[in-house]
């Protein structure tokens, strides 16, 4: 079954409510749709969300990227050579959501090819995912009223709350007003993408040490090692690496440096197949994952979701699906629902993404 085209259609969708954290800020999604053809007319379809301030991608780097060096590398290969087609992307280096996004609509191809859904075949575990939503900055009554939102209208009760300001005062404010306003209501984590020191980080954790937080991920730079391994040698709760661990050999080099105690797992920077190697290392080494959310759109949560409900080890956190919600639209001709808390996969064939051709017309960027 040979690839005979590959498109990189750019889009912009805006966001009703920007998404604001450590390391940057999102007002739209100016993400890239990945569209594989294969000989017998199927299509398999990813989206790539470009992250210059995690990965240093853009969506003009991706497209041309992956049609101008990729699509000559891999058209005429077999959807089932995935082995070879890794090597030859692997040649370019580091562009992890570039990569993720052709593994993932290959696996949707395959997926369409044997009329079976990709998450029976990478796993099968469950068909739903209990959701975690991720609240960026703001005040904490808005930060408070966010999650108020998602309980009454969605049923979630886990949240990632974004930590990572200065003065870290602020952060601790409202992890704080989170805690006394809904009690154990709800589950929360933080994420500092980075922003915090490792000095300020400690004592942030000591002055939250009373607010039951699930575990902690990137509250200080990964690449300043000795700080890192001095603030995780000390934490009582996991240290989960997210962006830190953008490929498999980046994952073990911080849990045997000791910058974590635990990975993140993105589909969109690691596709299924390096997902997949992420998951079954962590399940040898003991170590635990979740799975995280790179500002997906709904494509891209549709593989989130996928993955996360092949296997029992991501199957058993809630996952970080909901972040959509913010975007004033999105390409499914069937949107996306969340409901007592949990997504539910649907029995099609590949991801099971079907795109809105008229909304696609409307939101690409290249005509
Ligand atoms: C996250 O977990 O860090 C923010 C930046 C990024 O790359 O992903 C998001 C969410
Ligand atoms: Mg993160």
């Amino acid at each position: 079954m040979k690839i005979t085209r590959i498109d990189a259609i750019p889009f912009s969708i805006p966001y009703s409510k920007p998404l604001k954290f450590a390391s940057g800020e999102v007002h739209s999604a100016d993400h890239i749709l990945i569209r594989i053809h294969s000989e017998d007319g199927l299509i398999g379809t990813a989206e790539a969300p470009p992250r210059p301030f995690t990965y240093g991608e853009t969506q003009v780097g991706i497209k041309a990227l992956v049609e101008g060096i990729f699509a000559e590398q891999i058209l005429g290969h077999s959807i089932f050579e995935r082995e070879k087609i890794h090597a030859l992307l692997n040649r370019t280096v580091g562009n992890p959501c570039a990569k993720g996004a052709v593994d993932i609509a290959i696996w949707d191809l395959i997926g369409k090819v044997l009329n079976q859904p990709v998450s029976r075949l990478l796993g099968g575990y469950t068909d739903r995912l209990r959701v975690s939503h991720m609240i960026g900055f703001d005040e904490p009554a808005k930060m408070v009223e966010v999650a108020e939102r998602c309980i009454e209208e969605f049923g979630i009760t886990t949240f990632k709350v974004k930590v990572g300001r200065r003065p870290f005062q602020l952060d601790v404010d409202v992890c704080r007003a989170l805690r006394e306003h809904f009690g154990d209501r709800i589950e929360m984590y933080i994420d500092g993408n980075r922003g915090w020191t490792a000095s300020e980080a400690a004592r942030a954790m000591r002055a939250m040490s009373d607010l039951d937080l699930l575990f902690a991920e990137e509250l200080n730079p990964a690449d300043e090692v000795m700080g890192r391994r001095w603030l995780v040698s000390q934490s009582p709760i996991p240290s989960f690496a997210d962006e830190s661990a953008p490929t498999p050999a980046h994952a073990v080099r911080e849990l045997l440096d000791g910058g974590a105690t635990a990975i993140a797992i993105k589909t969109a920077r690691t596709g299924f197949t390096y997902s997949q190697r992420v998951l079954f290392l962590s399940e040898s080494l003991g170590v635990e994952n979740y799975i995280g959310n790179q500002i997906d759109g709904q494509v891209g949560t549709m593989a989130s979701l996928v993955f996360g409900t092949a296997y029992r080890a991501t199957a058993s956190r809630a996952a970080e699906l909901s972040n959509y919600l913010d975007m004033a639209d999105d390409l499914l001709t069937d949107p996306l629902t969340i409901s007592g808390g949990e997504m539910k996969l649907r029995d099609l064939p590949g991801t099971g993404v079907l795109i809105d051709e008229d909304k696609l017309r409307h939101y690409r960027t290249d005509i």
